[in-house]
């Protein structure tokens, strides 16, 4: 795919006029964006095409990657980068005289997710094909992707987010390739030709169109497929569909994706989702194997593996049995034990409420089959305890226990490898939450530390810093994350850490601006830029940093000389739109930001901005000018946490708690170069034990505390009546403070404490950042990849 600068220019004019009809002076934004993001296309399509030829020659195993969410953000940049034209057509357009930058936006942040769990889905599809390992997405094409978050009066506001209008360049509908997905009805069984076997009645057929979209390796020809399935009425069928219920229970399908990040709201639709885009993907991939590979199923699990993420596409289990047993007639125990072997399961939660539960009636009337199949692994899941194990530890691990069909117990029992994503979410998985199981298949759990595209987040957003890292240690750390240790044997040279600091700078500069444009608020990018983005959730705590920043507030205001290094504290969170609480400390952290910028008092010591709508394409532009990473949710509760990881990379230093990937992160820079505070997991828990945790106590004996948590109420924050007083009740009661913010309190402030006096050494502090940079290879998510291909999924690298 080799291009040269003037070859680029020539075909750029020419596709603008033989597609548009345009001279570059004619063309909008957008038709140069969509010129050269069919130029892209059309570049990588014979690779495409070679990839899947292939696999399908070599008889490769593949791997199929089930999530509900994919999140790979806008396109056009990285397929550039991974096919080598990045910087040719940024030159080109510069000598075209066309703003690339201004090309680049008009792409829709493809948002088909709502945070680290989809992002990192999208990851693994760049690892996979950089790795050159066939790995395929398969998932559902939302029609509106994650909400636009809009803040009005302070208030989140949610707006569609309709990212197909102009339509979606990348993708290619497959119309051969659509499966019918049966929905509802009675269903017998029957028996036939000496086997038992399905009838229905009053069932439902949908019809599933995959949209396939190429997956672009980073220079070395692969293209993998990401498969995103939407839902339509079979056209011999439409008779069926009478009532504009019907209809519209089929346009839901694929309509919205779930604003719900790490809590479930029991939709009935969401059952019906999961079970869509489930049974579209493995019966595209059985006809595949079929048509293409030829082998009998009974060795399917020597061809494909199946991985789910999160219990959300764990039907896959069940749905993998009906087809093997009712539509190719293999009996129970060969189906079941192809089933465990071709599926692994991840675990990305330990909160009790996200994880998934059914109601038995619900699945009875969505997916009646399903139902069958579960009660039956269920039954068999029984008779192989009982004499075993007591009558408790049987109740406890089954999957239908009091009328609900337990989903995460599913994707256990039918998957051969089962693994958290961090090592502590791993450690906290087989000692508490799954301990039952730990017990039961040792051997199937493991751990995968989550990993992030680097070369996204450095090499694309971060040019200044690349260009460094180029000079000064070559460029194979794209390709080879861990090169970027050699970084380390420049912690000394002032030279290198003269052009840190002052990339840094001009990366804050940039930020700066974008900062004035989007919400009118002046920053100096001489202050700390302090960064917090991700889900708003009262588990990541960014109550805490509010806290901090209403006491350095008071503070400032009780001596307006107190001795502050100057902060901009950066937000960037959605809420989900029925979490009533988020949605107050959104409000909350609005008025602050009011409060505090507009106080002539503060001057340029702190600054709030909490820009709207964070999703990939801002954390494209934040990520690279962050100073501090805000990691501080409370220990034991993000299970791993990938924001950390890609500021860290950007030379960020992490304020972190010993949580999730943290811990990691610390175990690599070491003590000197994170600064790290707060409970201990094991304290965590050893409070819930004994019960010991009153936050009352906190806010009554501790007077800073106190000031702080009544200006929640006092009215030293406007406009909060409402929301203050939530914020208050929750961390004040007798038993209140779920997640021990009053606790932390001290600990965070003396670490905070620690950043303000860092900061004031800037040679030392580019130290501390190039140290993190440094170390940042180990949480590429290539190498996540090889984990998975070598412990879990078992695949071979293309030639
Ligand atoms: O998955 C990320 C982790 O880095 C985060 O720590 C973790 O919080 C996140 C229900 C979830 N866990 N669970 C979800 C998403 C959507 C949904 O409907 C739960 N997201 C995470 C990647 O491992």
């Amino acid at each position: 795919m080799s291009l040269t600068k003037s070859q680029f220019k020539q075909n750029f004019k020419r596709r603008l006029k033989d597609d548009l009809a345009l001279d570059i002076d004619e063309a909008s934004y957008f038709d140069m964006y969509k010129v050269l993001a069919g130029m892209v296309k059309s570049a990588y399509n014979q690779n495409w095409h070679h990839t899947w030829r292939s696999y399908d020659q070599q008889h490769k195993k593949q791997l199929y990657y089930f999530s509900i969410e994919f999140l790979p953000g806008r396109m056009l940049q990285s397929n550039l980068f991974n096919m080598g034209w990045l910087e040719i057509v940024k030159d080109g357009m510069k000598e075209l005289g066309v703003d690339f930058e201004k090309v680049v936006e008009q792409e829709n942040d493809m948002a088909l997710g709502n945070g680290g769990l989809g992002r990192l889905a999208s990851s693994f599809m760049d690892a996979l094909a950089s790795d050159g390992y066939a790995g395929n997405g398969n998932g559902i094409r939302y029609k509106y992707g994650l909400f636009k978050q809009k803040f009005i009066d302070g208030y989140q506001v949610e707006l569609p987010n309709n990212w197909l209008n102009e339509g979606n360049v990348w993708e290619e509908r497959r119309e051969t390739h659509s499966v019918l997905v049966r929905f509802g009805g009675q269903v017998y069984l029957q028996p036939k030709n000496g086997q038992l076997k399905p009838v229905y009645e009053g069932s439902q057929l949908v019809k599933a169109v995959p949209y396939d979209t190429g997956m672009v390796g980073y220079e070395n020809g692969v293209v993998n497929t990401l498969r995103l399935w939407d839902a339509e009425i079979p056209e011999d069928e439409e008779s069926k569909y009478r009532t504009i219920d019907d209809l519209r229970r089929v346009e839901d399908l694929t309509s919205v994706l779930y604003p719900d990040d790490s809590t479930e709201d029991g939709r009935r639709m969401r059952i019906r989702q999961e079970y869509f885009f489930v049974s579209a993907g493995l019966q595209s991939i059985l006809n595949h194997y079929l048509e293409k590979y030829d082998q009998p199923l009974t060795k399917l699990d020597q061809y494909v593996a199946v991985h789910i993420n999160d219990t959300h596409p764990s039907m896959a289990i069940a749905e993998l049995m009906r087809l093997l047993m009712d539509e190719h007639g293999l009996g129970w125990e060969d189906a079941w034990q192809v089933t465990v072997n071709v599926m692994s399961y991840t675990n990305h939660t330990i909160m009790a409420e996200a994880m998934e539960r059914w109601d038995i009636n619900m699945m009875q009337q969505e997916v009646p089959r399903i139902l069958q199949i579960i009660q039956e692994i269920d039954r068999r899941f029984v008779l192989s305890l009982e004499g075993k194990y007591d009558q408790n530890f049987i109740n406890r691990t089954r999957i239908i226990a009091n009328n609900q069909v337990h989903m995460a117990h599913l994707a256990i029992i039918g998957s051969h490898s089962i693994n958290g994503v961090a090592k502590l979410h791993t450690e906290l998985l087989k000692k508490e939450v799954l301990h039952d199981f730990y017990r039961l298949y040792p051997e199937r759990f493991n751990n995968k530390t989550n990993g992030v595209t680097l070369r996204r987040w450095m090499a694309i957003d971060n040019p200044r810093l690349a260009a460094i890292l180029d000079q000064e240690i070559g460029s194979d750390w794209r390709k080879n994350p861990l090169e970027l240790e050699k970084l380390l044997k420049y912690r000394s040279n002032n030279k290198v850490l003269d052009q840190l600091i002052a990339a840094k700078q001009a990366n804050k500069r940039d930020l700066a601006k974008f900062i004035k444009q989007q919400t009118g608020i002046e920053v100096s990018s001489k202050a700390i830029f302090d960064v917090q983005i991700k889900r708003l959730h009262a588990y990541k705590r960014q109550l805490l940093n509010l806290l901090r920043i209403v006491k350095l507030y008071q503070d400032l205001k009780a001596n307006p000389n107190a001795d502050i290094y100057p902060r901009v504290f950066i937000f960037g969170a959605k809420a989900a739109p029925s979490y009533q609480y988020a949605k107050a400390v959104i409000k909350c952290i609005n008025e602050v930001a009011n409060l505090v910028n507009n106080d002539p008092d503060i001057h340029d010591k702190l600054k709030v901005v909490f820009l709207e709508n964070y999703n990939v394409s801002l954390a494209d532009r934040i990520i690279p000018a962050a100073d501090v990473s805000e990691q501080i949710s409370l220990a034991s509760k993000e299970a791993s946490g990938t924001s950390n990881m890609k500021l860290m990379a950007n030379g960020a230093l992490t304020v972190a708690t010993m949580d999730g990937a943290n811990i990691e992160i610390h175990d690599y820079v070491g003590d000197d170069n994170i600064f790290t505070f707060g409970l201990s997991s094991q304290e965590v828990y050893r409070y819930y034990a004994d019960n010991s945790y009153h936050a009352s106590e906190y806010y009554e004996n501790d007077p800073v505390i106190h000031r702080v948590v009544d200006a929640f109420v006092d009215g030293t924050i406007p406009n909060i009546s409402m929301e203050g007083r939530e914020i208050f009740e929750s961390l004040v009661q007798y038993n209140g403070d779920q997640f021990f913010v009053l606790r932390d309190f001290e600990s965070y402030l003396k670490a905070q404490d620690k950043v303000d006096q860092a900061y004031r050494n800037p040679k030392h502090w580019a130290q501390m950042s190039l140290i993190n940079t440094a170390n940042a290879g180990h949480f590429s998510s290539d190498l996540t990849i090889d984990r998975y291909v070598d412990d879990v999924w078992k695949l071979t690298p293309n030639k």
